[in-house]
């Protein structure tokens, strides 16, 4: 059961998720097994490893074009950081799969709470693309005044919370809105939260998945293990054989999934999500994928890695191309259809940037709100100095 890691092209071991195992083999374990193994539906060529009943144009066209607007508004947002216009981003590139297929498994009364990762949840669940740039750009519109440095949105109406730049603090946050759900007796919800494979080495994700597993909180625990935590790779983040193992420890029925397979994570997400919403409890899930791009517009990885390995995973095993095969292959995608998608999405965020750049920045007078119900005579001082009221 144990993945066997794919030799690279130059011998050199990858992380590969050729180990992969169709739904039957997979199911048919047990939990253990489950946490060692790596569920797939599609493989790398874009072919089907079994039946899919539920799969239909729409669902298939809806979780491609998520993926694809994700890609297309990254490349646009670090094309902009490059020319000075925001001050700092965060790609989610080669792990799109892990963020649409999760997001589309998850319902509108479901809460999200991410880590760095996963805008593209928020997007996909209808975050406003303009609410997403106001935040980015820190301007008058922006739900949080300015005050968080890019790539930290947040959304009342889809649910969405603000990620905490903090590692995993975000992680009892996501069992602890779980547990508030199943104390007020809201079932048919659950919550969903997310990490990366580094949050896992941090006390909150065990203090956090100690909580779900003794409450049974309707939470479904989400790492995007992309094999990195900025320079860190994986094999000196834990000596565990694999991350989905640890939940075992904690009473928490994991799976370990291939992050890159949209179809796989939306599957297994929607099962996890099923069972929590129905008072089963919870479920840890590994995503294996790889981070394609730099940490952030902060860093450069060829100061600490082997670009070819990062290649092999930008083109051969690219999420969106997958997809895109068999999308093709069905008819539900025309040949050229990916690249007028692209453009029409491309022009959808330029015109959304030109609007959010003529917005300015929040009043000064902001400074003042939301920090105390009732301002101090400090503040109402300072208030007075700065905007003379
Ligand atoms: C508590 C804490 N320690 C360190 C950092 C600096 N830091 C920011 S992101 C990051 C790596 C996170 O890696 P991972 O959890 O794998 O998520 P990824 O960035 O790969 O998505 C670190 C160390 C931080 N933000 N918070
Ligand atoms: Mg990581």
């Amino acid at each position: 059961m144990v993945t066997v890691a794919d030799p690279g092209p130059d011998g050199a071991t990858d992380g590969a998720t050729d180990g992969a195992i169709a739904p039957a083999a997979y199911f048919a374990g047990d939990d253990e097994a489950r946490a060692r193994g790596l569920y797939r539906l599609l493989d790398e060529g874009g072919a089907l490893l079994a039946d899919v009943p539920w799969l239909d144009r729409a669902l298939a066209r809806r979780l491609f074009e998520g993926m694809l607007t994700i890609r297309v508004t990254d490349a646009r947002m670090m094309a902009l950081q490059r020319q000075g216009r925001i001050g700092f981003y965060g790609e989610a590139m080669g792990q799109e799969a892990a963020v649409v297929g999760s997001a589309a498994a998850s319902l509108p009364d479901d809460w999200i709470i991410p880590a760095l990762r996963e805008a593209g949840v928020g997007l996909f669940r209808g975050l406003p693309l303009e609410s997403y740039l106001a935040q980015i750009f820190g301007n008058a519109a922006d739900p949080s005044k300015g005050r968080q440095m890019p790539c930290h949105p947040c959304d009342r109406a889809t649910n969405y919370v603000v990620m905490s730049s903090c590692v995993s603090t975000q992680i009892p946050h996501a069992v602890g809105v779980a547990m508030g759900m199943k104390i007020l007796g809201h079932g048919g919800r659950c919550a969903f939260g997310y990490m990366g494979d580094g949050g896992t080495s941090e006390g909150d994700f065990h203090v956090a998945i100690n909580f779900a597993g003794v409450t049974r909180a309707p939470v479904v625990l989400i790492c995007q293990n992309n094999q990195w935590a900025i320079s860190t790779p994986g094999t000196l983040q834990t000596a565990a054989e694999t991350i989905a193992l640890k939940a075992l420890g904690y009473g928490v029925p994991p799976m370990r999934v291939d992050g890159n397979d949209v179809l796989a994570v939306y599957d297994a997400c929607g099962r996890a999500a099923a069972t929590a919403r129905a008072g089963g409890g919870p479920t840890f899930i590994e995503l294996l994928t790889y981070r394609v791009s730099a940490h952030s517009s902060s860093d450069d990885p060829s100061r600490y890695r082997d670009e070819a390995v990062t290649e092999i995973w930008r083109t051969r095993r690219d999420p969106l191309h997958r997809m895109q095969r068999l999308l093709e292959a069905r008819g539900w995608l025309a040949p050229g259809e990916t690249a007028t998608l692209a453009a029409a999405m491309e022009a959808r965020v330029r015109d959304a940037i030109a609007a959010a750049e003529q917005v300015g920045p929040p009043p000064v007078s902001t400074l003042f709100d939301d920090v105390y119900e009732q301002p101090t005579w400090l503040q109402r001082e300072q208030r007075a100095q700065l905007v003379g009221a």
